[in-house]
């Protein structure tokens, strides 16, 4: 196998936009050269910071696996090998963006302050929607979505409302959303990975956004593989070259270069934001681990495939870049002290999580009581007292 990894289609088309090479050295690809100018305010201590939160966000990973096979959460869906995209993004954000993701951007959910508790929470099945009650803003972080290309229609959806009423407030009552031009201040970005790409909703949700213009950006993080399935047979062309089809901007980028998806990133988001409309960008990155804590990847990928990619790690490359700059042997050890403690307090703080009641889950689907839910609840009821008259029968 060659170096550089293929995906079974030419992607070299033109080479993807990236500023750090593999081994962390300052290195622009052509294609890279237009979005430098993105980077000026980029230093040493930025990038110890975008550091930082991928290496809390590798620990935290980690330890959520092992929790899974200890039987304290239902399933984990790792992101490692994907925190150099993630942190990119995560950066270019402002706080007035919204984020919709999938299920696998953790590194996003902490940058925005939705605690790491909170993410576990939702894999221990301690939580009937929203992040943290006592704050449901939460960065401006949408719920994990698990029904594949769902969140893309949401997001176009919300960036049409962001739209909408940045023309109410510029006194233009209409609804005609289609011409560019009308500057938003705030933009939705949506995240999917290269397997949802190819789902309906994730196709009409490109169809919208282009035809309304809409502020926002798609980042498909094609990491290779929908769990066992290659990109490839998702599709003959790169994914990026389907959004110009629609008619958005869209680039690919080295996923795994985080200067690359905050360069990117941030231009495409302040376009947005001015009214410029949505842009697409394809993040060519790698999902190191297992699909989910329920997938065994060795049953359909070849141990180079996983060795070339690891060499390629997105933490790792970072790290030797900021060495480059003279980061020191401190910095690094103080980094995995405070990651390692911060995953040891969520895992110390996950048993104390409080368990929802049961009948919380039909308290705010309608505001006024409803027939059906009272049924369900009612159901639910029984279904419970099966259990207290099976054990009182045992
Ligand atoms: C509508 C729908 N179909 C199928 C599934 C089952 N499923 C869950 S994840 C997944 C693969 C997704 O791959 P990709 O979009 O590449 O994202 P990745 O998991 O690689 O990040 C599938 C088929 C689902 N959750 N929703
Ligand atoms: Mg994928």
């Amino acid at each position: 196998m060659s170096q550089t990894p293929t995906l079974g289609y030419d992607t070299v088309d033109p080479e993807p936009i990236r500023f750090l090479d593999d081994d962390g050295r300052y290195a622009p690809s052509s294609s890279a050269a237009e979005y430098a100018d993105e980077l000026v305010q980029i230093g040493e201590s930025e990038l110890r910071e975008w550091y930082r939160a991928m290496a809390e966000t590798r620990a935290f990973d980690t330890e959520c696996t092992h929790l899974q096979r200890q039987g304290q959460l239902a399933l984990w869906a790792p992101s490692v090998g994907q925190e150099g995209c993630q942190a990119g993004i995560a950066y270019a954000a402002e706080p007035q963006d919204h984020i919709f993701p999938t299920y696998r951007e953790h590194l996003i959910a902490h940058v925005r302050g939705v605690g790491f508790l909170n993410v576990v929470a939702q894999f221990r099945g301690l939580t009937h929607g929203g992040w943290d009650v006592t704050d449901p803003a939460n960065g401006n972080f949408h719920l994990y979505t698990l029904v594949l290309g769902a969140q893309a229609q949401h997001a176009t959806g919300h960036a049409l409302g962001q739209l909408l009423d940045a023309k109410r407030r510029a006194g233009d009552a209409s609804m005609d959303a289609g011409e560019p031009g009308t500057a938003t201040g705030e933009a939705t970005i949506v995240f999917y990975g290269d397997g949802a790409s190819s789902q309906g909703d994730a196709n009409e949700a490109l169809v919208f956004a282009a035809s309304y213009q809409t502020p926002e950006v798609f980042v498909v993080q094609n990491n290779r593989w929908a769990i066992s399935v290659p990109v490839a047979r998702q599709s003959r062309t790169p994914l990026y070259r389907r959004a110009l089809g629609f008619g958005l901007r869209a680039v690919q980028i080295d996923g795994n270069d985080p200067l690359a998806a905050y360069a990117v990133g941030r231009r495409f988001l302040r376009e947005a934001r001015e009214g410029g409309g949505p842009g697409y960008i394809e993040a060519l990155t790698y999902r190191i681990g297992a699909h989910t804590t329920s997938d065994d990847p060795t049953r359909y990928r070849e141990q180079e495939e996983l060795e070339t990619w690891q060499r390629r790690d997105p933490i790792a490359r970072l790290e030797r870049h900021l060495r480059s700059l003279g980061t020191g042997d401190d910095f690094f050890e103080e980094v995995r002290a405070a990651a390692d403690a911060e995953a040891k307090r969520m895992r110390e703080g996950l048993p104390l999580l409080p368990v929802p009641d049961p009948d919380d889950m039909f308290a705010n689907v309608y505001s006024e009581p409803h027939p059906r839910i009272e049924e369900q609840r009612e159901w639910l009821d029984r279904y419970e007292a099966s259990f207290t008259a099976e054990e009182a029968g045992s």
